[in-house]
């Protein structure tokens, strides 16, 4: 498929999905949403098992293009609806990401700003590279966070240390990511990639159905209670109980050898 701000690539079952208009930092656009709504559907229809989401260039995705929003210097023009705008495309691109039916790893190869950061924490693993960094931007052009920020961070790292980084809007390394529990694991530049790709492999060569299962209980458990959750538990393991990998799972045990799982 043919798109102008993102690029897409198969490698056997797992999709890649690169954000492309690196000279503004792989910043949101218009056609950015379309194109990135048509690649998960891409990604969904041609049987992924995995996907990576990266950014060209140095950065990951600083946020929303101010370019768009540079109507608003001018005191004269109304208001823009922003809220329109999240509820029209950012709002749906987050809860695709989380409702695609196989795992998701960011590999955050820059800055992840504003919007760009919530983007890459709607990913199941976060692996970054050691020079990148995370920035709340909201406060520091009047904004709140969106896209699931406040969601994401607070769950992820604390009431305290969420507030700071959205109240101070400073950029917080890698390093300090990883510390945090705000992203899975930092990694050297160069490796990025290639430990991005491996992951994705593994992943990709796994039980599809039962990673599916523990993506949803892990966003139930956000917000459902002890009883619930309990519930939830019994029908996702109802659903994996049904499917060939589990068979195949404990055949495998039984005969003391690797499982040949194929994601049905
Ligand atoms: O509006 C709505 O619909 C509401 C929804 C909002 C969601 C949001 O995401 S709001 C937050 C928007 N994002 C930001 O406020 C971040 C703005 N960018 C920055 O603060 C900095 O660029 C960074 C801290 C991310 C990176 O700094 P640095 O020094 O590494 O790079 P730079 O030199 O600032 O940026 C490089 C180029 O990218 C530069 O262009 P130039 O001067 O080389 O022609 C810069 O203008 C451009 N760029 C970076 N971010 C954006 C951008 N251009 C447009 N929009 C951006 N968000």
């Amino acid at each position: 498929m043919g798109f102008e701000t993102i690029t897409t690539a198969w490698r056997g079952q797992v999709f890649t999905l690169t954000l492309n208009r690196p000279d503004r930092l792989n910043a949101f656009v218009l056609p950015m949403h379309a194109e990135l709504r048509a690649a998960l559907a891409e990604a969904e229809a041609g049987g992924a098992r995995a996907m990576i989401l990266t950014g060209a260039g140095r950065g990951f995705c600083a946020g929303q293009d101010l370019n768009e929003r540079k109507q608003v210097a001018d005191p004269a023009t109304p208001a823009p609806d922003l809220g329109q705008g999240l509820r029209l495309r950012f709002n749906p691109l987050i809860l695709a990401m989380r409702a695609l039916p196989f795992p998701t790893i960011a590999a955050v190869n820059g800055v992840a700003a504003g919007a760009g950061a919530s983007f890459a924490l709607s990913c199941d693993l976060v692996l970054a590279a050691r020079s990148a960094s995370f920035l709340q931007a909201f406060a520091r052009i009047g904004l709140a966070p969106d896209a699931g920020s406040s969601f994401f961070i607070p769950r992820a790292i604390g009431r305290a240390r969420a507030a700071a980084m959205m109240l101070l809007a400073e950029q917080i390394s890698a390093e300090q990511a990883e510390a945090w529990g705000l992203i899975w694991r930092c990694v050297d530049d160069a490796a990025l990639l290639p430990e991005a790709e491996a992951l994705a492999d593994r992943l990709a060569s796994g039980p599809t159905g039962s990673y599916r299962e523990i993506r949803k209980l892990l966003d139930a458990g956000a917000t459902t209670d002890l009883a619930g959750q309990l519930a939830l538990e019994a029908d996702a393991q109802a659903a994996c109980g049904r499917s060939t990998d589990y068979r195949e799972g404990v055949a495998a045990f039984l005969q003391k050898r690797p499982a040949a799982f194929t994601g049905a």
